[in-house]
């Protein structure tokens, strides 16, 4: 596997795009059945569907290259909570669509969570680990975490894709724009209901110096030449460390509660991971998650008294920590090496030991 820490250059509209791809997600609106088929919320209000189902392809292609290159992945729906409480009733009542909001269509009630109409079209699946957000609002940061996870994981700069370029892409690019990212529309990865409209986003995204993001093509956006070379590395960035002390402290409870299906997701299963425990050695997943089922709960009182967090790049730490065992009066060290992966951190080496 390669480590994601390259930059990128894009030849953009109005001008460069440059991009590390470990601070970069792509965010994929409303690819859902909703409004690229027949019997969804789209063609209720009116549309002819055909004009959105061409650009598939085109964002699979993007969803493929953000994956190889380990780029956070956002999917977005648009639909609403069952009992509709999340949704306006000005947005219920607009207008005369011959199907409402909440009502059954043939794709199951138009715009709610969990129904067909809001699944997102089967060739471009969210793959496990890729983030799924149900929005109530046409822009993907109104009523949502959205900001919160990309803070979290240190994202700055957003590539959009999805439907339509007019309503929900464009609003949700503004409103990120607003927030501070850089982002930038793939040209043929959105579609509208209505070309002239598609045509007219781009052009006033790009305007004036760009100023609500940039516009590219997905050719310019994949082409091998645009590496520009080695993004300095993060290291000992607080966002990461935070998230390898949540990680630490949960793996911590679990232990405490003897809770072995807990500890057993946290160590990666794979042949190369490795634990040396206190009195034993194990090689490989299989013999650790074999090691949990025959162990003896930790003394209750264990206590963590010391820990060390670093981090380099977003998807690799270590923890170092000293815990008290009250049974043995001796000093406990444990040393975890974490690696993040598309389901999440993992440990893939640790090393417990009691000195005197
Ligand atoms: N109607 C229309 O063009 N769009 C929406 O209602 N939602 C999204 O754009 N996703």
């Amino acid at each position: 596997m390669t480590l994601p820490s390259a930059l990128r250059k894009v030849d953009a509209q109005p001008f460069e795009f440059t991009f590390d791809y470990t601070h970069t997600a792509l965010i994929v609106i409303d690819m859902q059945r909703d409004f690229i088929e027949a019997g969804g919320f789209g063609e209720s209000l009116g549309n002819d569907v055909s004009t959105l189902a061409a650009i598939v392809p085109v964002v699979a292609g993007l969803l493929a290259f953000a994956r190889q290159e380990h780029m956070l992945v956002v999917h977005t729906r648009e639909a609403h909570l069952p009992d509709l409480s999340d949704c306006p009733l000005s947005k219920i009542s607009r207008g005369n669509p011959s199907l409402r909001i909440g009502d059954a269509g043939p794709m199951g009630r138009v715009l709610v969570r969990g129904q067909p109409g809001s699944e997102i079209v089967s060739a471009l699946q969210p793959a496990p680990g890729e983030i799924v957000i149900d929005k109530p609002g046409k822009g993907a940061f109104h009523g949502t975490d959205l900001h919160a996870l990309l803070q979290q994981r240190g994202i700055s700069h957003l590539l959009f894709a999805g439907v339509t370029t007019e309503v929900c892409v464009q609003t949700t690019m503004r409103e990120a724009n607003d927030r501070g990212y850089d982002c930038l529309l793939v040209e043929d990865a959105t579609a509208s209901y209505f070309p002239a409209f598609k045509q007219a986003t781009l052009e006033m995204v790009r305007a004036q110096g760009g100023i609500v993001g940039w516009t590219a093509p997905l050719s310019a956006i994949i082409d091998p030449a645009n590496h520009i070379g080695t993004a300095p590395m993060l290291i000992n960035h607080p966002p990461v460390i935070a998230e390898l002390n949540a990680e630490f402290d949960a793996y911590e409870a679990a232990l405490i509660r003897h809770d072995v299906a807990a500890l057993d997701r946290f160590f990666r299963y794979d042949d190369a991971t490795v634990r040396y425990g206190v009195a034993e050695n194990l090689y490989g997943g299989e013999a650790i998650r074999q090691y949990r089922m025959r162990c003896a709960p930790v003394h209750p009182q264990r206590k963590i008294v010391l820990r060390v967090t670093s981090s380099y790049g977003n998807d690799f730490g270590a923890i170092s920590a000293e815990f008290n065992a009250p049974d043995t009066d001796q000093i406990g060290r444990q040393t975890q090496t974490w690696v993040r992966f598309p389901d999440g951190w993992r440990i893939v080496a640790a090393h417990v030991s009691l000195i005197d």
